[in-house]
């Protein structure tokens, strides 16, 4: 039996959206973030030696990270579905947004993230003009910028199908589903970005992301 160690508001919610998808039995082990920390409770790192979500546990195997676990669940269950022709241009497409989810388009948004944080902290009040200083330096000159970037590049190369590797949906959109919803929360992205905003939507109207996030908790990036 697969079971997935999920994490409540976390990257975990797209490997629950891809076993609905693939209509597969699985259980879930639910995880609550530290409401002050927002990190893992200790728990995780009994499944898992950096006690990050997701996980998964099938059997005498344990995967970490998003990207490998859809890839082996796919590869392992998925009978070709939500994946394109192995081969094929949109194969490689795939292969591409797999890897640029957690590896490109997520680094921004987690400094985001973070650096909004500093903003809220609780300082002496003769330190808050010069960490104001820092952050928004740091928003403005770097993190910001980065995050448009990314942006206007996922609206083009998504305007053409709507989807991101080829003419239909696949494991590259749930993978990618996460980065988006971080950016709609906090990273700006709104309708201006018609391709991205239609994308949210249609992922959001599908009954397997609908039945996802009933078991496993809704989004809350505040
Ligand atoms: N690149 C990893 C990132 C894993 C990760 O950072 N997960 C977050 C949840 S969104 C987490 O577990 N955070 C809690 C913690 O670090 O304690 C993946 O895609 O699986």
């Amino acid at each position: 039996m697969i079971t997935v160690h999920h994490l409540n508001n976390s990257r975990s919610q797209r490997i629950l959206w891809l076993l609905e998808e693939l209509e597969l039995p699985y259980e879930i082990k639910h995880y609550q973030r530290n409401a002050q920390t927002m990190l893992a409770p200790p728990e995780l790192k009994a499944v898992h030696p950096l006690g990050k979500s997701p996980v998964i546990t099938d059997g005498a195997l344990t995967l970490a990270e998003t990207g490998a676990i859809i890839e082996y669940l796919s590869d392992t269950y998925g009978q070709g579905r939500l994946r394109p022709a192995p081969g094929t241009p949109e194969a490689l497409r795939c292969t591409y947004w797999l890897h640029y989810a957690e590896g490109s388009a997520m680094p921004p948004l987690l400094l985001k993230l973070i650096f909004d944080r500093m903003d809220q902290e609780k300082v002496p009040f003769f330190v808050k003009p010069i960490l104001r200083m820092i952050t928004s330096k740091a928003k403005g000159g770097f993190i910001e910028p980065q995050i448009k970037l990314h942006l206007d590049y996922i609206e083009a190369e998504l305007a053409e199908t709507g989807w991101f590797a080829g003419p239909e949906m696949s494991i590259a959109d749930i993978q990618m589903s996460f980065p988006l919803e971080a950016a709609a929360a906090r990273g700006g992205l709104d309708a201006s970005r018609p391709a991205l905003f239609r994308f949210l939507q249609t992922i959001h109207a599908r009954p397997a992301y609908r039945r996802a996030l009933e078991k496993g908790g809704q989004y809350d990036f505040a």
